[in-house]
């Protein structure tokens, strides 16, 4: 089975949970601890990256050490076709859809494309919509950020992806954003949208968790708070109500 079809299968069930886990934040060995108690409270796959520092040494190192850890599968979250390791079992080939750069549109992909295939990394494609604040990652990738009120541009912007043939939409809050997409555009766009919808940025309660999975997120990605819990009983309530 292809990662794509274990997430696809796995949200067949309902809404999944994704941890995300920056291989500059954190030393390998308490990477790999974090994936390892994510799995053990029911993550469902592991994203590795982040918008700065990402580097072929630490993200290998760091995509080693958790599949030693974990049995769980590991999707890279580029920040760019600098750092691409085999050590992922797949990499979401994403496009900024709202940055004001081709290079992130369309650029970084060319430079990625033929080292994905080389590497025999499995392409997840992926539309990727910077919401306010957007954070680091908006502004490394010259966003336009779609504003908070502004739903029918959301809306517009996943169709767009969809009839692009991009087989997964992520709306992205920003690493550390202090709101998370709000719940009435995360509905608005899974209405429209035949394809899953990926909802991240700023989740660190089991509120905010369960306000995206009931406004129809089909997948609920934290990064920020599972690095830096501690707490394992704090971690299984953010991913059970991620996940309902
Ligand atoms: C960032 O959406 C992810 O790409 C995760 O954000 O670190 O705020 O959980 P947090």
């Amino acid at each position: 089975m292809t990662v794509k079809e274990y997430l696809l299968e796995r949200m067949k069930k309902g809404t999944i949970h994704l941890t995300l886990l920056d291989p500059d934040k954190q030393p390998v060995e308490d990477a790999a601890n974090i994936a390892r108690k994510a799995e053990e409270a029911g993550t469902d796959a592991i994203m590795i990256g982040g918008s700065t520092d990402v580097t072929q040494d630490n993200l290998s190192a760091t995509a080693s050490a958790i599949k030693k850890a974990c049995g769980l599968p590991t999707i890279y979250f580029p920040s760019g076709a600098n750092a691409i390791s085999e050590k992922c079992d797949a990499i979401f080939f994403m496009s900024m859809v709202n940055s004001t750069s081709i290079d992130w549109v369309i650029g970084e992909q060319v430079k990625g494309s033929l080292i994905t295939k080389k590497l025999g990394l499995e392409p997840i494609s992926m539309g990727y919509i910077i919401v306010e604040p957007g954070m680091k990652v908006g502004e490394v990738g010259k966003a336009r950020p779609v504003k908070r009120d502004n739903i029918k541009e959301a809306m517009a912007y996943a169709l767009a992806c969809e009839y692009l043939g991009m087989n997964f939409v992520y709306l992205e809050a920003g690493s550390g954003a202090d709101r998370p997409v709000p719940p009435e555009m995360i509905t608005a766009v899974k209405q429209i949208l035949s394809v899953p919808l990926i909802v991240g940025g700023g989740i660190r309660t089991p509120e905010a968790a369960e306000a995206a999975r009931i406004a129809g997120a089909d997948a609920v990605v934290t990064g920020t708070f599972v690095e830096r819990c501690s707490d394992n009983c704090e971690l299984m309530k953010v991913i059970k109500a991620s996940k309902g």
